[in-house]
């Protein structure tokens, strides 16, 4: 990875419910930001491989029961655990694009019935992302992208909550978040994606890192 000294990365996230898109894109865009010479790495939450990691995989796969409120918890303290790493990379010029953040967070445990505050306040004083790209279409489109899985949460019912809660966040965060009619063809949504991002690479590099407030 080159460094860029002086300039601090961008800050980009991929949100969306199951099957939007979201790793296809984010690789496709990791991609594009190499091949015109910008240091980058790509992230995902979960991070699977930490030791809260494997517990979040753990209840996920359905090995382990643990309280909404207790998952909850880990899959934020999972990107506690990355904050440092963030934060280092981007003050070493390098451009994160992150599968999933702090709004899958709240999206998923606000959909099983929590709190809209309570499940938000562990995320602050998180870095801000610069960007999220939230990759939209009907459930019934996702789901005619393959059967669901055996994962929790992978059912119709809770997507279309979750989906709700990314609705909110999204009008509510309009200055950075970018809608994007994720039932596109893979290339469109590539195409609106790296323009967008071009535009952001203009003008981030100067700026200050912002928290979750
Ligand atoms: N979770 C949580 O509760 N709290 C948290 O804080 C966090 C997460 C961070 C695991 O997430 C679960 O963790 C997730 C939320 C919860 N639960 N659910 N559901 P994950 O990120 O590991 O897994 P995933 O993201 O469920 O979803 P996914 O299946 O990986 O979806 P995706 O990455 O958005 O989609 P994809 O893999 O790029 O594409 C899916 C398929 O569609 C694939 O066959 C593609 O070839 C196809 N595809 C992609 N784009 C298109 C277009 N444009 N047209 C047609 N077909 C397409
Ligand atoms: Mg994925």
């Amino acid at each position: 990875m080159k460094m860029n000294a002086g300039k601090r990365g961008a800050f980009i996230v991929f949100e969306g419910c199951d099957r939007s898109g979201k790793t296809t894109q984010s690789r496709l865009l990791v991609d594009w930001l190499q091949s015109k010479d910008i240091p980058v790495k790509h992230m995902n939450f979960p991070a699977r491989d930490s030791r809260i990691g494997q517990v979040i995989n753990s209840y996920l796969t359905n090995k382990q029961e643990l309280s909404d409120e207790v998952i909850h918890l880990m899959f934020s303290a999972n990107r506690w655990e990355f904050s440092k790493e963030i934060k280092n990379h981007l003050l070493a010029g390098i451009t994160l694009v992150v599968d999933r953040y702090s709004y899958s967070g709240v999206a998923y445990t606000v959909a099983k019935g929590l709190d809209f505050d309570w499940c938000y306040a562990p995320e602050k004083g998180l870095i801000r992302p610069d960007a999220v790209f939230y990759l939209k279409a009907s459930t019934d489109i996702l789901s005619e992208r393959g059967s669901y899985g055996e994962e929790r949460y992978e059912r119709s019912e809770f997507q279309r909550k979750v989906a709700a809660v990314f609705n909110r966040i999204c009008s509510q965060e309009s200055s950075y978040w970018h809608e994007i009619q994720a039932g596109k063809s893979v290339d469109d949504v590539h195409a609106e994606i790296s323009k967008v991002t071009g535009e952001l690479m203009q003008h981030v590099a100067n700026e200050p890192l912002f928290e979750l407030k």
